[in-house]
């Protein structure tokens, strides 16, 4: 049984289109319903007009990333009740749509972070990258967050002040648009004094308390998944770790081990990110599928190259740190013990060739990602082959 290969669309405005999608040898699609407000509850006529669309083009509506959790469910805070309940409606009705699996993160206020989106390859591709000194630099001199020293050590403090001495105001610039766009619906008009006000909603949260928050949605939401036979499916932090001061609560092993003792069940798992989870060298990406391996729903396939400043960038998708070898054939041990095909992803891939003149989502390009995908493939393909032989 080999994985199902999907591609990330982001919607009729993305323009990497359907039928790319299809020719890079996709059977599915991993999409959004971007224009529902976050909290409110995805209607089945509008989950049926977006599946129509795939299928139009050859292809299934595999998982919906995402499907996303409020901040004020995050925070318990406000309308999180309702958005509980508004939640628990948006899974049936993707179930009656026949849809199974529902990615989701439960990072605070921001998604993926990076310090740059457009870091230069030896070979003239280039990557999204995260610099740790820039990234120092954006908390302390360009946020001014209020305490922000605290969380870094002298050293750290020191090159980030050689740093920002460094930086014109022009890559200062450069650094803040990158560093927002992250944060949903994002653009240049975040300004510092708002996400400081976004940061001060989460005071008090502290990792331990955000835990608690997701394991109680998740009391909620996973009875009625089991019900509809819908798989939960959480994504790591990204990067995985504290970042700007906010609690990161899906990082490590123990944090993916805490969720499923708290909440035990086949339909609370992963969307297994392995380039997220990769940036952290204490986590080793094929014992952690052993691991949670039943309970790995999505894949994200992507590797990271990170060096002892704490910097990483993201590779090519068979180079880097993780052992992309090792990783498939844990995948394929796990499929035919569970007998099923997971579906999967290249996360990401270079911009290159032609996109390189092209405006795409960060990371999102069409050929980046269908070289990723044509490696991992080959890859998928070869292992398959010589167990079965
Ligand atoms: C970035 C993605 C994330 C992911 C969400 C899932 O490229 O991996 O934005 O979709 O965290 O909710």
């Amino acid at each position: 049984m080999l994985m199902h290969q999907t591609m990330r669309w982001f919607g009729p405005n993305d323009v990497v289109n359907l039928w790319d999608i299809r020719q890079a040898g996709c059977a599915g699609v991993v999409t959004a319903l971007h224009h529902i407000p976050v909290g409110d509850v995805w209607t089945i006529d509008e989950i049926e007009k977006r599946k129509a669309m795939i299928e139009s083009a050859g292809m299934t509506w595999t998982v919906i990333e995402s499907l996303p959790v409020s901040d004020d469910i995050k925070r318990q805070s406000g309308n999180y009740l309702q958005h509980i309940e508004n939640y628990k409606q948006s899974i049936r009705n993707v179930a009656a749509c026949g849809l199974k699996v529902i990615t989701y993160n439960f990072m605070p206020i921001l998604d993926w972070l990076r310090t740059d989106t457009q870091y230069e390859m030896p070979d003239k591709s280039t990557a999204l990258y995260f610099n740790r000194a820039d990234y120092l630099v954006f908390d302390l001199f360009l946020l001014k967050r209020p305490g922000a020293e605290k969380d870094y050590s002298a050293d750290e403090l020191n090159k980030a002040k050689k740093r920002n001495e460094e930086l014109s105001s022009e890559q200062k610039k450069k650094l803040y648009a990158n560093m927002m766009m992250g944060l949903p619906g994002s653009d240049d008009s975040f300004t510092p004094e708002l996400v400081l006000t976004e940061l001060k909603k989460y005071e008090g949260i502290d990792a331990k308390k955000l835990k608690q928050h997701l394991f109680y949605f998740l009391l909620q939401v996973v009875p009625v998944a089991e019900e509809c036979n819908v798989k939960m499916a959480i994504h790591p932090d990204d990067p995985p770790y504290s970042v700007l001061g906010l609690p990161r609560i899906m990082s490590t092993e123990n944090d993916a081990a805490d969720m499923l003792s708290a909440v035990p069940s086949s339909a609370n798992g992963f969307c297994f990110c392995t380039g997220s989870f990769g940036a952290r060298a204490d986590n080793d990406i094929p014992k952690m599928l052993k691991r949670f391996g039943d309970h790995v729903h999505f894949l994200h396939l992507r590797n990271t190259k990170r060096d002892s400043e704490g910097n990483f960038y993201e590779a090519d998708h068979l180079a880097g740190d993780t052992n992309m070898y090792e990783v498939v054939t844990e995948i394929l041990l796990i499929q035919k013990r569970r007998n099923i095909s997971i579906p999967m992803r290249p996360d990401h891939g270079h911009q290159m060739l032609d996109d390189l003149k092209k405006k795409t989502y960060p990371g999102y390009s069409a050929i980046g990602r269908l070289r990723g995908l044509a490696e991992l493939r080959g890859l998928e393909y070869g292992i398959h082959q010589s167990m079965i032989n």
